[in-house]
C-alpha cells in the first residue's frame, strides 16, 4: 500500500499489526455486516498514522473490499492517510492528531457505563503519543470513574518520530504512572498474539480500566526496518519491497 501510495508510516504500521490482528480476530465483538450495531465493541486507533495497518485489518475482517487497499491515500479515496469514521466502515473515530483517541474512548466508555451497555471500548496509542497531556487528563478521569469497560493498549516500541521516546520526553515509569491513576496494568509481548490474549483476558471481572503495555518492535518483520527510527515514515524501493514481502512470507 505504501509503495503504491508513495507515502506512509511503515514502522508504526508493522509494530501495531499484531495488536490489530489479535483484536479483530480474537477479541472484538464486531460484525462487518453491521458496523454500527449499538452493542458492538469499539476500537479507536489513536495513533492514526498507522491507518495502513488498520485498513488492511478491516479488509481482512470483511469491513471493506481488499481491492480498495490499492486506493490508499490516492485523491478522493476513502482511505485517507488518517482514518475517517464518515468514510470507512469499522472506523470509530477520526484520528491522526495524536492525543485524542484515549479521551474519545473515555467518553464512549462513560456513555456505555451510563447506559449499562455490554460493549467494551479499546484504544491503541503510541508510546511517543503519551507525551500529549490530554492522555493524562483522560487517564485520570477513567480511573476516577472506574471505567471497567475500557482497555488501553500502548504500542510500546520505544521510538517516536525522529528519535527514541526516552531521549525526547521519557514516559517511564509507565506502569507505575497508570497504577497511580487507578488503572490495572499488565505487560505483554505486543508482537505475540498469545501473549496479548493472555493480557486481554484480564478484562473479565475487573473493576478498573485496564492498561496493556504491549512491547513491540517498530518495523516488525522487515529486517531493515526493525527498530530503525528512519522508517517511521518512508517508501521502500522496488528491491526493498520485494525483500519485505519475502521476509513477511507474502511474496
Ligand atoms: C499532535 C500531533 N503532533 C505531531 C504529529 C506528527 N506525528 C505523527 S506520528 C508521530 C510520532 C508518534 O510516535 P509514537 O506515538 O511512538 O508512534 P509509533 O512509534 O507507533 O509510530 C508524530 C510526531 C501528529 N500526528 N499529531
Ligand atoms: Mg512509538
Amino acid at each position: 500500500m505504501i509503495f503504491e501510495a508513495r507515502q506512509g508510516h511503515p514502522g508504526g504500521d508493522l509494530s501495531v499489526a499484531d495488536i490489530l490482528a489479535t483484536l479483530y480476530f480474537g477479541v472484538l465483538r464486531v460484525d462487518p455486516k453491521a458496523p454500527r450495531k449499538p452493542d458492538r465493541d469499539r476500537l479507536i486507533l489513536s495513533k492514526g498514522h498507522a491507518s495502513g495497518a488498520l485498513y488492511a485489518t478491516l479488509a481482512e475482517a470483511g469491513f471493506i473490499p481488499v481491492e480498495a487497499l490499492h486506493t490508499y491515500m490516492k485523491p478522493l479515496s476513502a482511505l485517507n492517510g488518517h482514518p475517517n469514521r464518515n468514510y470507512v466502515p469499522g472506523v470509530e473515530a477520526n484520528t491522526g492528531p495524536l492525543g485524542h483517541g484515549l479521551p474519545i474512548a473515555v467518553g464512549v466508555a462513560i456513555a456505555g457505563q451510563i447506559d449499562k451497555a455490554d460493549y467494551r471500548v479499546f484504544a491503541i496509542t503510541g508510546d511517543g503519543e503519551l507525551q500529549e497531556g490530554s492522555n493524562w487528563e483522560a487517564a485520570m478521569a477513567a480511573g476516577h470513574r472506574k471505567l471497567a469497560n475500557l482497555t488501553l493498549i500502548i504500542d510500546r516500541n520505544t521510538l517516536q518520530q525522529g528519535a527514541r521516546v526516552a531521549e525526547i520526553n521519557d514516559v517511564e515509569p509507565l506502569a507505575d504512572k497508570f497504577r497511580a491513576f487507578r488503572w490495572e496494568v499488565v505487560e505483554a509481548d505486543g508482537n505475540d498474539p498469545a501473549s496479548l490474549l493472555d493480557a486481554l483476558a484480564l478484562q473479565e471481572g475487573r473493576t478498573r480500566p485496564l492498561c496493556v503495555i504491549a512491547h513491540t518492535i517498530k518495523g516488525k518483520g522487515v529486517s531493515y526496518m526493525e527498530d530503525q527510527v528512519g522508517w517511521h515514515h518512508g517508501v521502500p524501493t522496488q528491491a526493498q519491497l520485494d525483500q519485505a514481502m519475502e521476509e513477511l512470507g507474502t511474496a
